[in-house]
């Protein structure tokens, strides 16, 4: 495998710190970090607002401002290079770079454009009342049950069913969804047994995704055929619009599911969390925004210097891989009153869990939709959740859920 040994032989060229700067032998892919990463948050932050990883030879800042000050300045932070800790420049990436992800202006303006408005609020509204139905099929379902699987009975299947129609892919096969996005989301970090394992155990993913991408295996009215049509109407290629269709089963399913997966963790970890949201369901988006904030799906990634530099007050050349710590931003003290409280009365607006500037989440609108709908659902049909036994979850290098989340569901009384 090119790329792997192409990782592997370029350890010793990191360049040197600065002097003054903390530097630590740290490994946020470490099991040990990801099974529960906030306290290596904290010492990350607490040792200065910039620090150097000496394994990866990168720049990490971890503070809110810090880094937001990062993702606010393209121009000098560029994602052409590959928001992983790949740099597309001198190694090759995995797969073929995503035109949006992994470009910067122009070319970004341009196709971020198609996806602003394909997922404008009028198109998404339109969705709503399927996505509700959905919803409360599946919490009925659940109910039934009595005891359910948060994760497999709706946190899983409700944004493969609704988002996987949204886009228009085939049914048969969606299974493939998840490792695929496992992968994507693998690659942004190291070329570690994590990643190794999961490219060699990718299997006919790739490939499934790949098809659905084409236009003659798409639905006649969902985003990818919407894609194909901006296409037809000259606004990009229609390579271009199969790109794009990859974005969205890339970026759209892994993501939302376990953000709905942390909600119900959390919420039955807090029962008066919990009965806040029951007693008022219209708290769904407030609660949504908590937790993206308290337990960020999405943890880090990375920017590329494109010239010299100076980031809180250390020099940096160009070419440097800075790692962007979003998930430790959302828990700044220096920021938030109590961070490590959750929440669902507070104002948690203003949190990075989709990021921040130009490459901010394109598809932020649906995902609070998918999440509003799902969890008002609950809360509107549900009494009492109780986690049964300890969630399954899930280890990838970058994004943070779970795969399994035995519990009991009571009904509300009408
Ligand atoms: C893409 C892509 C993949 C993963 C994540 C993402 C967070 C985008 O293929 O464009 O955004």
């Amino acid at each position: 495998m090119k790329f792997q040994q192409q990782f592997e032989s370029r350890s010793h060229s990191y360049p040197v710190p600065v002097e003054g700067v903390p530097s630590f032998d740290f490994d946020p892919y470490a099991s040990e970090v990801l099974r529960d990463p906030y306290q290596y948050y904290e010492m990350l932050r607490e040792a200065g607002p910039i620090v150097w990883l000496e394994r990866y030879g990168v720049y990490a800042v971890a503070r809110y401002d810090s880094v937001r000050n990062v993702l606010t300045d393209p121009e000098t932070y560029c994602s052409s290079a590959g928001v992983g800790l790949t740099n597309f420049h001198t190694e090759e990436p995995w797969r073929q770079p995503s035109i949006i992800l992994e470009v910067d202006p122009p070319e970004h303006t341009k196709t971020r454009a198609v996806f602003t408005r394909i997922l404008s609020p009028r198109a998404l509204k339109k969705l709503t009342s399927t996505f509700e139905a959905q919803a409360e099929l599946m919490v009925d379902r659940m109910i039934e049950k009595g005891v359910c699987d948060g994760v497999k009975d709706l946190a899983d299947a409700f944004p493969i069913k609704v988002f996987g129609d949204a886009v228009g892919v085939p049914a048969e096969g969606r299974e493939h969804l998840l490792p695929y996005g496992d992968m994507v989301f693998n690659a942004f970090g190291p070329a570690n047994d994590r990643f190794k394992e999961c490219l060699a155990n990718l299997g006919p993913a790739t490939e499934w995704i790949t098809k659905a991408c084409q236009r003659e295996n798409l639905t006649p009215n969902g985003f990818g055929a919407e894609l194909y049509a901006a296409a037809d109407a000259g606004d990009i290629s229609h390579e271009d619009a199969g790109m794009l269709v990859r974005t969205t089963l890339s970026a759209g399913l892994d993501t939302t599911i376990f953000t709905m997966g942390n909600a119900l963790v959390n919420l039955g970890r807090n029962p008066d969390q919990w009965a806040l949201l029951r007693d008022d369901p219209t708290r769904a988006r407030a609660t949504i925004e908590e937790v993206l904030r308290f337990d960020s799906t999405f943890h880090s990634f990375y920017r590329t210097t494109t010239r010299e530099t100076e980031l809180e007050g250390v020099p940096l050349k160009k070419e440097q891989k800075v790692l962007v710590f979003i998930a430790s931003a959302n828990r700044d003290p220096r920021h938030w009153v109590e961070p490590d409280h959750f929440d669902v009365t507070r104002k948690a607006t203003g949190n990075m869990g989709f990021g921040a500037g130009i490459h901010g989440c394109a598809g932020q609108m649906i995902a609070r939709m998918e999440g509003e709908i799902a969890l008002r659902t609950l809360a509107s049909k549900v009494e009492s959740i109780e986690l049964l036994g300890e969630p399954v979850l899930h280890f990838n290098n970058t994004v943070r859920g779970y795969t399994s989340m035995p519990m009991r569901v009571t009904a509300k009384r009408h």
